[in-house]
């Protein structure tokens, strides 16, 4: 048996994945055919949906802190496969090792997470102005949660999702990227290993997956027997999405494009800003949303900084993933390396310079391997304001921080931004009210590799939709405000009176 088959194997889902038809699942690493998915269709989408409606009516009687348990047996099974999940996102979504691994390890991360929660669903109790009246307020489940992923956070942001809609009481429809599939047949696997483990309190389809394109993501979206979507990804999709979800006035939790900056000030530590920008320009080779896309440097130190950095990005090895030592992997597929070229020329015809990269590597046959470019801009041009999910780095430069700040918060997008500065007071007022407007804001750290632990997402173009830690939670459920009379009266709030 080859090494995929039995990898496969081990993640039960050889069977499934070896039908030899539907959905095709391609290695970014060189174009190997790694296995294939069921292919469904808008009647499918429609059967899971109302599948997830009857799941539900069960799933919200069972007491939150048990759900929690189900989702503690999640992550013990996805413990237990970790390495050879690991190996999968490397295989589907091409990232390095290190890189597979610490996916699956926020997976497991967020599972922690939400079962703490599942004993935290904390409301308020108010006060009432009538006598003998209660006031709370009450967190309820809310309903199917349908979640759509995309390739380049092929189980993780399945997770933030899920596994905060199963403690809170609400089954998940899962809609993975076509590029990825074979992940999210595996991660399913383990949940049904967990779901048996916990045993007849979970009902059937609590958590469904749903392979199909475009129209099968808005016919999910269409659906009312599904509350909340879920939507991460490009803004032109999150767009669509939440188009279709507002026309039945349905909730969604958008989370799509970014374009992440980072400002070094005079006072920044050269050594760390260099090791900054490497990890968030040129990791995961570009394709984070949370990805370094813009550098906004002080003039003073432009080109002592670029020297540096073009040192460090020369001696970036770029190849297969799965070797050791290698830092930047392929590009999801030849679409994407025909944007890095697109968004490069573009950039030359904008007045930009590439400093070093921009062209193609050798990497492995069948394989779209790029340099990271760094490119030397005279402005925010069209190109700069647009998100291209590849490894381009745009260098800005500036004279004071309220310029720098003005061109952070000048992109349309508003997910994550960083300051490099040993200055309280530059890097305090980059985070106060009028510094940067992104949901994510950082100081002597990049844009990129967030915790869990707080909440996720971004304002503008980004979607405004926050998911994983803080109260993120509040998103999947539904708030209820009680009162409750314990007196023999009817007092009236606001003193009105009604006497019959
Ligand atoms: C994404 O690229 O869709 O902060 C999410 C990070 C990761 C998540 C990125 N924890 O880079």
């Amino acid at each position: 048996m080859s090494k995929i088959a039995n990898l496969l194997e081990r993640l039960e889902i050889g069977r499934a994945a070896s039908t030899g038809q539907g959905l095709e699942s391609r290695s970014p690493i060189d174009g190997q055919v790694l296995g294939h998915a069921p292919l469904h269709d808008a009647a499918e989408a429609s059967a899971a949906a109302a599948r997830a409606q009857s799941a539900f009516q069960a799933w919200r009687r069972v007491p939150a802190p048990r759900r929690g348990e189900l989702v503690r047996l999640l992550g013990e099974e996805l413990r237990r496969i970790k390495d050879d999940l690991g190996l999968l996102v490397t295989l589907e979504a091409g990232k390095i090792r290190s890189e597979g691994l610490g996916e699956v390890q926020e997976v497991i991360d967020i599972c922690d997470f939400a079962v703490g929660l599942s004993r935290q669903l904390y409301g308020l109790t108010l006060a009432s102005e009538r006598p003998e009246h209660h006031m709370r307020e009450t967190w309820q489940p809310l309903g199917p949660v349908l979640v759509i992923s995309a390739f380049n956070f092929p189980v993780a942001v399945w997770s933030w999702n899920a596994a905060l809609a199963l403690v809170c009481g609400d089954p998940a429809v899962w809609k993975p990227s076509e590029k990825t599939p074979l992940t999210a047949l595996a991660t399913q696997a383990a949940f049904e290993r967990a779901a048996a483990r916990f045993g007849a309190e979970a009902p059937a389809h609590l958590s469904q997956v749903i392979f199909g394109r475009a129209d099968v993501g808005e016919a999910l979206a269409a659906d009312a027997r599904i509350p909340l979507v879920s939507a991460t990804g490009s803004t032109r999709m999150g767009r669509a999405v939440a188009q279709t979800v507002a026309a039945r006035l349905g909730r969604s939790l958008l989370e799509l494009g970014g374009n992440n900056a980072m400002i070094v000030t005079p006072s920044a530590d050269l050594e760390l800003t260099v090791r900054g920008v490497a990890f968030s320009a040129v990791g995961t080779c570009g394709q984070r949303c949370t990805s370094l896309r813009r550098l906004i440097v002080h003039e003073s130190l432009a080109d002592n900084l670029l020297d540096r950095l073009i040192k460090a990005y020369e001696s970036l090895p770029v190849g297969d993933p799965r070797q050791d030592g290698v830092l930047v992997g392929p590009l999801i597929d030849e679409g994407a390396a025909q944007a890095f070229d697109d968004a490069l020329a573009q950039a030359r015809s904008e007045g930009g310079q590439v400093l070093t990269g921009g062209d193609r590597a050798e990497g492995v046959p069948g394989g779209a391997y790029v340099r990271p470019a760094i490119v030397r801009m005279p402005g925010q041009s069209d190109v700069v304001m647009r998100e291209t999910f590849a490894p381009i780095l745009y260098v800005l430069t500036y004279r004071d921080l309220d310029e720098a700040i003005a061109l952070n918060n000048a992109a349309p997008q508003g997910l994550s931004s960083c300051i490099f500065t040993d200055s309280a007071r530059e890097a305090e007022t980059f985070l106060s009210g009028w510094g940067s407007d992104c949901g994510i804001a950082n100081v002597n750290l990049g844009p990129s590799g967030a915790e869990i632990g707080g909440a996720f997402g971004g304002e503008k173009e980004t979607g405004g939709g926050r998911e994983s830690g803080s109260d993120a939670w509040k998103a999947y459920m539904r708030r209820q405000t009680q009162t409750v009379n314990f007196g023999r009266g009817l007092p009236l709030a606001q003193g009105v009176r009604f006497d019959v």
